[in-house]
């Protein structure tokens, strides 16, 4: 399990776009985001250092907590 903080997570739009940009990754991986504390806990085989640049991407810089 995979526990992110990422500070641009305001709303459910941003839940929405990060949950797709990891499914891209791995389409059965389990996301989720806690939008009041800017967090993402992801359940993916997905290499750590592919998840994080691809939400860079996407415009949500994140950081393993
Ligand atoms: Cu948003």
């Amino acid at each position: 399990m995979l526990t992110l903080q990422i500070p641009t997570i305001s709303c459910g739009h941003c839940a929405r776009a990060i949950t797709e940009a990891v499914h891209e990754l791995d389409p059965d991986a389990r996301v989720e985001v806690d939008i009041d504390h800017k967090k993402a806990a992801i359940d993916s085989r997905a290499a750590t250092a592919d998840i994080l640049a691809r939400l860079d991407e996407e415009g949500f810089t994140a950081t393993e907590v």
